[in-house]
């Protein structure tokens, strides 16, 4: 199909942070923005300051807006830091960045909130400011934190201790999701998943922004998450039982299609290599495509990684190597057109 035949199409992005939000630009590149539905992690959210902050809906947002800081990979373009250079001088908690527009958004958020509207809510709100007609919806309304133990002392942390305080420095011997049993997907996500023509997990740290999706029950049963070694018992859904392949949803898995996060055994971004060798999995593309096999028909490797084709198509899924760097628009769009066309032949 040509580029130009793809724009009706449906399509349905699982994303966290950076390399899901870099990959959603390169869709609305390519497919009409209003046929693009984005559900993203929130696992990552939190309060600071009193103010609740949700990271990936804010970079997602942000980016689909124009206006990310590129450099960083989150927070505003242009932003000014009076505020924390304020806090600095009275020696406050500035560990987390927060610039001054930034800090407005997060403001209008918490206002938000406090008068009992949800995330969703807040989302299209802040969508409709920005003039963007991409939907993007939160996993889910209820409150779900990402908690990561330490291996060194068995302490469990919060995601952004663990990612920012911490910069990731630290092995970890457990991930869990803690209030994902009893969470359920927003209003519009189990419709964008089977409504899609295409669904495409994006090359977001598969431990920290896609299984949490995949692990909201209702989610579960549609897009299974898998079973992995290190997983904390109370995470494994109980469909996932990967012996007799019942949870497998083989039309939801015809069109899906997802991005490796890893190349030549490195995650361009953040802690995902190491993340999967602690939890038990090879860092490499290989490793990540074991995680996705029961859901994903497709699975897109960098070219560096081509190697990996043969062992990775022995697993049941088809592989495609291209460029998977997304570098500017034009490099997110053509990963993009080559992601939807691979689903769709699939
Ligand atoms: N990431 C950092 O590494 N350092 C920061 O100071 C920081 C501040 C920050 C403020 C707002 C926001 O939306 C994101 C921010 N991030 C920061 C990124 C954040 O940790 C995200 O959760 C990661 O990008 C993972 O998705």
């Amino acid at each position: 199909m040509r580029p130009e035949n793809l724009t009706k199409l449906k399509i349905t992005v699982l994303a966290g942070g950076v390399g899901g939000a870099k990959m959603i630009q390169g869709i609305v590149n390519t497919i009409e923005p209003s046929r693009v539905t984005t559900i993203v992690n929130t696992g990552d959210d939190t309060i600071l300051h009193g103010l609740c902050i949700s990271p990936d809906l804010d970079t997602v947002t942000y980016t689909l807006a124009g206006m990310i800081d590129r450099e960083k990979g989150w927070g505003l373009a242009d932003e000014s830091w009076t505020v924390m250079h304020t806090l600095e001088e009275l020696k406050g908690e500035t560990w987390f960045r927060l610039g001054d527009k930034d800090i407005a958004l997060h403001m209008f958020r918490t206002n938000m909130l406090s008068k009992g509207a949800t995330l969703s809510e807040v989302a299209s709100t802040l969508c409709a400011h920005f003039g963007i007609t991409t939907h993007v919806l939160p996993m889910s309304n209820d409150p779900i934190k990402t908690v990561l133990t330490l291996a060194e002392t068995g302490e469990e942390i919060g995601f952004q201790e663990y990612f920012v305080h911490l910069s990731h420095a630290v092995p970890v011997s457990r991930i869990r999701y803690a209030g994902i049993e009893d969470a359920t997907a927003a209003p519009g996500v189990i419709k964008a998943i089977t409504s899609a023509d295409v669904i495409i997990i994006s090359p977001s740290n598969p431990f920290l922004s896609i299984l949490p999706i995949l692990s909201i029950p209702d989610i579960s049963i549609l897009l299974p998450p898998p079973v992995y070694q290190a997983m904390a018992p109370d995470q494994h859904h109980k469909s996932c039982n990967p012996a007799d392949k019942q949870h497998i949803n083989p039309e939801i898995r015809a069109k899906t299609v997802a991005v490796s996060p890893i190349i030549a055994g490195k995650a361009l971004k953040g802690p995902a290599d190491r993340l999967l060798n602690e939890m038990g999995i090879k860092p490499t593309a290989a490793g990540v495509a074991s995680i996705y096999r029961d859901i994903a028909s497709v699975f897109i490797i960098d070219d560096e990684d081509v190697a990996l084709k043969e062992e990775i198509e022995d697993m049941g899924m088809k592989c495609l190597a291209t460029n998977t760097i997304m570098h500017d628009v034009e490099s997110s769009r053509n990963l993009a057109i080559e992601a939807i066309k691979a689903a769709i032949q699939a």
